[in-house]
């Protein structure tokens, strides 16, 4: 059963179901930048500070060829000289993003998926998505003065991944009749839900594009990753949407771990586990997921381990809230020297508009 109609029949008007993600670019600067025209084309950093330390949030692209990337220590950015720091300032972040949002309802079916990102399910043709696209792009811009990038596709994996080529400030189509072409020298990396570590494990088999996973033996593949996602890996490199089919799979927990360079005191590891529980809530934001249960894992020098949990009385994959627990874990740790560090979130489930209203 497909549920696009066919385009091969050129009598019958084109009305495929098509996906717009729209995306804003370098959201939290851009707000910075909105609202104080004096930073405009300067390389700018929004930091979230923890203690007396801090870690980088997001930067624009002044600031990414300099070097300032997201989950970056503050103290290691701060070397970098002539970039301007900001304080996050989320209220007026979350309030700017209602204001997109509620807006966005106007174009479509709207799926919000994180604070600066939406899908636009729309019937049509790729040119008439293309124009609304085009209408959207502009209003945004007049209206909230903000740059954003719309990929435009199929499906949602793929409309994720024309979005990665919009950016930024751009419009992206891929479609489907063009989509096994286009996929073939696509870096493996850049496919939906394929993160650091598969990317990792890809590579060191010699996958570094969509093309070379068709090249290797796929039982090999298997033995490595599992058959589940493999399976959905293949599915992504044909462009088709793994996610689709499994709405309801959700993985049981999502975890990170860390050695450090030198043992440190739990006083002197908060600023690592920022960026750890940054770099899971954005895991968790990426696959519509929210939590309810951090639990923080320390290895001490002496090979000890223990292992500290505590749950929220809601869901959520907002990294400050997160980051509130971790941190009370971290104070229960016992006061040895830590040598491994690692983070974890459990009792997962998919984001839904009762999950929100409890943000
Ligand atoms: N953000 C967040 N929590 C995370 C990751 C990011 O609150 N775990 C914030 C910071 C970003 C905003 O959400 O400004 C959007 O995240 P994106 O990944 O879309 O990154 P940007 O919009 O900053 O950059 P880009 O232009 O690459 O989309
Ligand atoms: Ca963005
Ligand atoms: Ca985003």
């Amino acid at each position: 059963m497909n549920e696009f109609v066919s385009g091969a029949d050129y009598n019958v008007k084109e009305n495929y179901n098509l996906f717009l993600l729209v995306d804003m670019d370098y959201f939290y600067v851009a707000c910075e930048i909105r609202r104080n025209k004096s930073l405009e084309g300067k390389p700018v950093a929004v930091f979230h500070a923890v203690g007396e330390r801090g870690a980088i949030l997001t930067s624009n692209y002044e600031a990414r060829k300099m070097g300032i990337k997201s989950g970056m220590s503050l103290s290691k950015a701060r070397s970098v000289p002539g970039v301007i720091f900001i304080n996050a300032d989320m209220d007026y972040y979350l309030k700017t993003s209602n204001e997109i949002f509620s807006f966005l309802k106007g174009f479509g079916e709207l799926e919000q998926v994180s604070v600066d990102e939406g899908f636009i399910l729309i019937k049509g043709n790729y040119e008439k998505a293309y124009e609304l696209a085009e209408s959207i792009k502009q209003n945004i811009k007049e209206k909230f003065d903000l740059p954003c990038s719309i990929g435009i596709s199929y499906n949602r994996v793929m409309a994720k991944l024309a979005c990665e080529f919009a950016k930024p400030n751009g419009i992206f189509v891929i479609r489907r009749s063009e989509a096994q072409e286009f996929l073939k020298d696509v870096e493996v990396s850049k496919l939906y839900g394929v993160g650091e570590k598969t990317t990792k494990i890809l590579n060191s088999l010699g996958v570094y594009k969509v093309k070379d996973l068709f090249s290797i033996d796929p039982s090999l593949l298997r033995s490595k990753l599992g058959d589940k996602a493999s399976s959905y890996l293949f599915l992504l490199a044909k462009g088709e949407d793994p996610y689709k089919y499994n709405k309801e799979e959700i993985p049981k927990s999502i975890s990170t771990i860390n050695t450090l360079e030198k043992d440190l005191d739990k006083e002197e590891i908060l600023e690592i586990v920022f960026s750890m529980v940054y770099e899971l809530s954005s895991e968790l934001q990426t696959n519509n997921l929210v939590s309810k249960t951090v639990t923080v894992r320390a290895v001490y020098e002496d090979f000890d381990n223990q292992s500290v949990s505590l749950s929220l009385n809601f869901y959520t994959n907002d990294y400050k809230k997160l980051f509130e627990v971790a941190k009370q874990l971290v104070n229960k740790l016992d006061n040895k020297k830590i040598r491994r560090i690692g983070v974890g979130f459990s009792n997962l489930k998919k984001l839904t508009e009762e999950s929100l209203k409890n943000y």
